[in-house]
């Protein structure tokens, strides 16, 4: 298996984060951003987004975080991480889901607004990271976990940038439950630590 990834990038870390839970090996391909080698021809033929993170196994390439996360989930984590009885998977996707839309467009871009890698208008970001962690709050404050009582990919798609929720101008300091599930999902054993 090899994963496409910038050492940087919060959406590859979900992935290595749950190859690292397993303890799955992977060959790690780091990407020359600098060198925009993510828009040559050759990277756009396995991933048309010219993004990371993507993964490459038997001949097969999956972009988008979420997809790696249900590819390695399914492929080794049994049904622990994304189980397969119909509520008990939409339970876990829709948070899968609130990774993708409002903690990528409001804290993932917010954060690159405020670091001055991306244009924009940065209100509409801290209204949708703001809606993010309020729904995050909300669940946490009654659940150690994002959904079915266990860590699931549910977890480990929406940590990484909700972790960095400062850095897009978004403090964690009114989000006491918040800040308790990131320290439950750190003690994890073979979690990884961002590099
Ligand atoms: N929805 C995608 C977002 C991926 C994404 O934004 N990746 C960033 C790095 S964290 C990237 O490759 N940016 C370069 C670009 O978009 O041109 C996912 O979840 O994988």
């Amino acid at each position: 298996m090899k994963l496409y990834m910038t050492e940087n990038s919060g959406n590859a870390y979900k992935v290595r984060l749950l190859l690292g839970l397993l303890k799955v090996p992977y060959d790690k391909a780091v990407v020359d951003f600098p060198g925009k080698e993510h828009k040559k021809p050759a990277f756009l033929a396995l991933n048309p987004r010219g993004q990371v993170p993507t993964l490459e196994d038997g001949g097969r390439v999956f972009w988008d975080s979420s997809a790696c996360l249900v590819y390695v989930a399914r492929k080794h984590g049994g049904e622990q991480w994304l189980p397969t009885e119909p509520a008990d998977m939409a339970e876990v996707m829709q948070w899968v889901a609130l990774a993708g839309n409002e903690i990528q467009y409001g804290l993932q871009y917010g954060r690159n607004i405020v670091r001055g890698a991306r244009q924009g208008d940065l209100e509409p970001c801290l209204a949708m990271g703001r809606t993010a962690l309020g729904a995050l709050e909300h669940r946490l404050k009654e659940h150690d976990w994002l959904a079915l009582g266990r860590p699931t990919i549910a977890d480990l798609a929406c940590y990484p940038y909700v972790a960095l929720a400062d850095e897009a101008k978004l403090p964690l300091a009114d989000y006491p439950a918040i800040r308790e599930w990131m320290k439950r999902l750190e003690s994890l054993p073979n979690w990884t630590p961002r590099s």
